[in-house]
């Protein structure tokens, strides 16, 4: 069957008839249309009018090898010939699920060699909760039911990712935040920092959780949940007095430690998980967007030797998905990690993409007049606009800073995203110096219009 092609206009209006846009103002569209993006190659994405424009999100965080990969595609279409669907649920498995749990116990750190397959990052901590409260009540600890996240920390959409998750819109929409869900500050210095050099800062955010451990009782919590960089949240990089501190008081009070890989996994800072870029030791591991690149959804929560001792103990594991380490998706996941190691792409990411990226951007977006900070980690970027730079000052919520950069990049031909008052980005990992550079100027010139539509010369 051939692809199905339409001109722009009719596109759009059939999506804005019929379509629900995530995270989006239905009323955006009385007066803008859907980007409809019809093909990718490499780090670019084709829109419908043809437009070539520079990916600066690798989709939503997750394209990881770039587009278009061929190994990726015959992988996908050699499995679905071989066997297109057979469940692992019952005492049933696939080729393809036993192999990626294999190589995945080859890549994860520490003693965590055990996994359960989920279809999306929002499962992925679903099952973390359910797996938790089950492993505390099999420990004989049945009170230690509360999870801690962060403010503006994400963790899905699901409901209880909803109350995991420390987004103030999200909990607000639906009455969304179950009882049993705590939540610390963020660690951002240059926003919350105060008088506080960073290093101090990240101590007495760390302190946070120990504060309010102490209030709600040990021995009433569960686990302590935290991205090891805040990607939605606005790409919020820690002090790095954080995650040492973090660490050990999670293992002072027992309470199991989860770092959310979801953004971070699979490269994005350099090394095959976040966790070992900041020397973290958790005892739960939710992955999924690098996992297969997005080419198919796939998620997964890696889990300890400690865990996997007491769930043996546990009687029947009651949780599982239909697609739960679907075979077409697991032998997709496994093409792209053989890529990843393949072009040594984390190697290219520690060692040069990601330096330069930085490099780019202190020496010239950092120096804009409507930026604050640059931050970030790997090839994760956040950009704050501000009024002005001496206080920090930031413009009026009503003025859309961030999304009027965000249109003019798109204008310029660049997908970033838009998170309260800053830019974040996120591209392929297959990013060349080339195209950062490409990045870099044409949120330059984005930058540049925005001062101009405020009245900014
Ligand atoms: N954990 C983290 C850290 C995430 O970033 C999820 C869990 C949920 O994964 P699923 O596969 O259920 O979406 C995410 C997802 C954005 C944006 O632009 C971020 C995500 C998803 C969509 C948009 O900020 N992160």
């Amino acid at each position: 069957m051939p692809s199905i092609t339409r001109n722009t206009k009719d596109w759009q209006a059939i999506d804005v008839a019929h379509h629900l846009h995530p995270f989006t103002d239905p009323k955006y569209f009385d007066s803008k249309a859907p980007l409809v993006v019809t093909r990718a190659q490499g780090s670019h994405v084709w829109d419908s009018d043809g437009r070539k424009i520079l990916d600066g999100m690798a989709g939503l965080w997750c394209v990881n090898v770039g587009y278009g990969r061929q190994e990726l595609i015959d992988a996908s279409h050699r499995q679905m010939q071989e066997l297109a669907y057979y469940n692992v649920f019952f005492q049933s498995a696939t080729p393809p699920q036993i192999e990626l749990s294999r190589v995945l116990a080859e890549l994860t750190p520490g003693d965590l060699n055990h996994f359960f397959f989920t279809n999306s990052g929002s499962e992925a901590n679903d099952t973390v909760i359910r797996m938790v409260r089950h492993f505390w009540e099999v420990e004989g600890k049945p009170e230690k039911h509360i999870f801690i996240g962060r403010t503006l920390g994400y963790h899905g959409s699901t409901v209880a990712a909803t109350s995991l998750g420390g987004m103030q819109n999200m909990h607000d929409m639906g009455k969304s935040l179950l009882p049993g869900f705590e939540h610390v500050m963020h660690p951002h210095w240059y926003a919350l920092g105060g008088d506080l050099g960073e290093e101090e800062f990240g101590v007495k955010a760390a302190q946070a959780l120990e504060d309010k451990i102490l209030e709600l009782g040990a021995g009433n919590i569960a686990a302590f949940v935290a991205e090891p960089v805040q990607g939605a949240g606005g790409v919020i990089d820690p002090p790095k007095t954080y995650w040492p501190e973090i660490q050990r008081i999670c293992r002072k009070y027992d309470i199991l430690l989860v770092a959310d890989e979801v953004i971070c996994g699979f490269g994005r800072l350099g090394h095959w998980f976040g966790s070992e870029a900041y020397g973290i030791e958790p005892d739960l591991m939710p992955m999924a967007k690098g996992l297969s690149s997005g080419y198919l959804p796939i998620a997964a929560v890696a889990y300890s030797a400690r865990m996997h001792k007491t769930l043996q103990r546990g009687g029947v594991f009651s949780h599982g998905y239909t697609y739960s380490g679907h075979p077409v998706s697991c032998a997709v996941a496994l093409a792209n990690i053989q890529l990843i190691k393949d072009e040594g792409l984390i190697e290219k990411v520690h060692n040069e993409t990601a330096p330069y990226f930085r490099q780019r951007l202190e020496d010239v977006v950092a120096e804009h007049r409507l930026v604050g900070e640059v931050r970030g980690a790997g090839l994760l970027a956040g950009v704050q606009l501000v009024k002005d730079k001496q206080t920090r000052a930031l413009f009026n919520a009503d003025q859309n800073v961030a999304m009027k950069c965000r249109d003019h990049c798109l204008d310029g031909g660049l997908i970033m995203r838009a998170v309260g008052q800053s830019m974040v980005a996120s591209p392929p990992l297959i990013i060349t110096k080339d195209e950062i550079d490409e990045l870099i100027a044409i949120l330059l010139e984005s930058l540049d219009r925005t001062a101009a539509d405020l009245g900014i010369v």
